[in-house]
Parts: structure tokens; sequence; C-alpha cells
């Protein structure tokens, strides 16, 4: 399609209750939002990096920055009939991820109403598939705050619970958990809080039944995490340390996870996404879908990508209910009592923003001419 016009869009959503992890507390949600317009309709796309670099490089001052000044000038008044046409611009510049994604997965939302087809048909997933998903809860200030909302999840329908560690809130923290719940799907997530040295530590998270220790050692590490992964019995899973399709080859190749999360914005949009998917895929490595607190149009692109085949576990996509009162899009995003959300019945994603919403939250936009 033709593209017509372009903005892009800083929110700055407030979190119902605040989201810790290893790396720093955040309160609320920075996020950048695209729209495209072209051939008459338009789509929206989002990623949110937040306004501090604590889980990636970018905040939302970057990527509002490059989606303006640097991919913006490259896309505005010309045509894009592939997702590998739009990459290849995009992939001129090197990592921005967020930003890309941004602009990237509205690329596709365009695409998939264009052609009048739920986003799901357009990238290749089953319209069958019945997406599943676990509640993520982050680090409190006490344990009791923490065993209320694993009840408060399950009481919700999520399928499993994962739960923030950094040293001071782990084997103890585990050891309520699965003292009170001794039979649910349970996993860990360090975002990079230890090392090789704490190997010790990292021992003891075998004895708790998990279903996958996410992300233990350093945010750009493989080498560690296959040292790691060859001392433990519990599957590790990859967050941070796949930003491409050539990472998780790599990180196949030298077994340094078992379990690999692709989240859309870490790895620069929908294009790589599946490729890294199909990797896993043919490498044996199942996989699920990570978030970033995204308002319900990040969160519904999600739901439409988790429809690909060996998208295996239940992934991070909360309801907007979990974060946002209100979320930004009608309908907004509700999951089931059984923890699964329904596909998009739509062209695109079946989710609208509000326009009164988008701009109550924006603290800064720009548009093409
Ligand atoms: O590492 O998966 C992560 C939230 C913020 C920063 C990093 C992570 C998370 C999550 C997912 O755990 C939360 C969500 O999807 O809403
Ligand atoms: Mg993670």
């Amino acid at each position: 399609m033709l593209i017509s016009k372009l903005e892009v869009f800083h929110l700055r959503l407030p979190l119902l209750h605040h989201f810790e992890i290893s790396s720093g507390r955040l309160t609320h949600i920075d996020s950048i939002l695209v729209r495209l317009r072209g051939e008459g309709d338009e789509g929206w796309g989002e990623a949110p990096p937040w306004n501090t670099p604590i889980y990636g490089h970018e905040t939302a001052e970057t990527a509002f920055h490059m989606v303006r000044d640097i991919f913006a000038p490259e896309v505005v008044g010309r045509r894009f009939d592939t997702p590998g046409s739009i990459n290849a611009v995009l992939g001129q510049f090197r990592g921005n991820g967020f930003a890309k994604a941004a602009l990237e997965t509205a690329w596709w939302v365009l695409e998939a109403r264009l052609k009048g087809k739920p986003l799901h048909e357009t990238l290749g997933g089953d319209k069958n598939k019945i997406v599943g998903c676990g509640n993520s809860l982050g680090i409190e200030d006490t344990p009791e705050q923490l065993l209320d909302a694993v009840q408060a999840s399950l009481d919700m329908g999520f399928q499993r619970i994962k739960i923030k560690v950094k040293h001071g809130w782990d084997l103890k923290i585990l050891d309520k958990v699965r003292g009170r719940f001794p039979a649910i799907a349970l996993q860990v997530d360090a975002n990079s809080a230890y090392s090789l040295e704490d190997i010790d530590t990292l021992r003891h998270f075998d004895d708790y039944g998990l279903v996958q220790i996410e992300q233990p050692l350093a945010y750009d590490d493989l080498i560690d995490h296959a040292t790691l992964q060859a001392e433990l019995k519990t599957p590790i899973c990859l967050d941070e340390s796949i930003k491409s399709a050539e990472d998780a080859r790599k990180a196949a190749q030298i077994k340094a996870c078992r379990i690999i999360n692709i989240k859309i914005s870490r790895v620069g949009g929908l294009y790589e996404a599946i490729k890294i998917h199909d990797v896993c895929a043919s490498s044996g490595i199942p996989c699920w879908v990570g978030g970033m607190l995204e308002s319900a149009i990040g969160e519904s692109i999600c739901i439409e990508f988790a429809s690909l085949p060996n998208i295996k576990l239940p992934s991070d996509i909360m309801p907007s209910c979990r974060f946002y009162r209100p979320d930004i899009t009608e309908p907004e995003n509700v999951m089931s009592r059984q923890g699964t959300y329904q596909l998009s019945q739509q062209p695109g994603i079946g989710h609208n923003p509000v326009w009164e919403r988008v701009e109550s939250f924006t603290v800064k936009r720009w548009e093409s001419s």
C-alpha cells in the first residue's frame, strides 16, 4: 500500500498498581503509538519502551525521535506491498527495536484491514488457536501482598503464575508461594539479576518444580546461559538476550535455553518475530509471547501473533483491567475465566482506539505533512 501519512504519539499511561522488576519499579508506562494512513484506511501500532532504559536500551523519547526523524522520511509517500519491503527500509538502521516495532506493527494492521482479514490470518496463524495466558507478578513490599496477588490471579483464570525475582526476593518467596500453592504452574523471571557467581542460589531454583527460569543472567549474554542450562534441570527461557532470528539460531546451537519468550517490541516487529518463531519451531524450542504492559492496542497485536503454531506455552498477555482503567480501546481486552482470548473476528485487531482517551494520555505528538 501507499503510505500517505504517519503520526506518532507518546502516551503516558498510569498503572493501577506499580510493577517492579529486578532493575526498577514502574508507576506508569511510556508507550509509543504509530498511526499509518494509506488507501483510505488506517492502522495503529504500539511499542512501550518506558521512560528509562531499565529493560532495553531505548526510551519513549528515543523511539519517538527515531520514528519522526529517521523512519518517517523513508516511509511517508512510499509504497510497501510486502512485510519484507517495509522491513528492508527499517533494517538499514541498527537496533531501536521498539521504535521499529511501533511503526512495523501499524503497517501489518493496516495491511490486514485493507485485505479485509483479521491480523492472525495475515500473519499465517491458526484461526482455531486458543490463546492461553498467565499473569506476571512484580516484586512487592511484603510476601503477603504477593500471595494475595497470586490468589487473585488464579481467581481471574490465569493459567500460570510468573514471579519476578531478585537477590533477597527469590528462594524465600518461592518457599512461601509453593507452600501455599503446591500444584500451580509457576515460573520465575530474574530480568538479569544474577551471574554465574550465584550458582548456588540458581541451583536451588530446581527445587520448586518451575516451568521455566526466565533470563537469569546478563541481558546480552548467551554463553553463560549455556553454561548454566547444562547445570540446571529447569528449562531456561531467554527474553532480553534474543533480539533477532540470528540470536535464536545461536542460542539453539549452543543450548543456551530450552524456551524462548518472543516480545514483538524487543525484536523490532512482527516480521522478525515470525522469523524467530520459525527458527525455534525447527530447533524444537517452544515459544510464548511476552509483553511490556502494552495498552490494548499492543496486547491485541500480541493475541493475534500468539495464534502461530509454535506458541505453545501460556503468554504474558494481559486483559485491560490488569493494568489500566480505562484502557484506550473499545472494546477493551477481555480474558475469559479460563485464561484465554478470542482471536479477532474483524479485519485487523478488532480493537479501535477511542480518540478522547488517546488524547488524554498523550504527552507528545507529531504528524507528517
Ligand atoms: O521481562 O517479561 C519481562 C514486564 C515489564 C518488563 C519486563 C517484563 C515484564 C513482564 C510481562 O513480565 C508483563 C506483561 O506482559 O504485562
Ligand atoms: Mg522477561
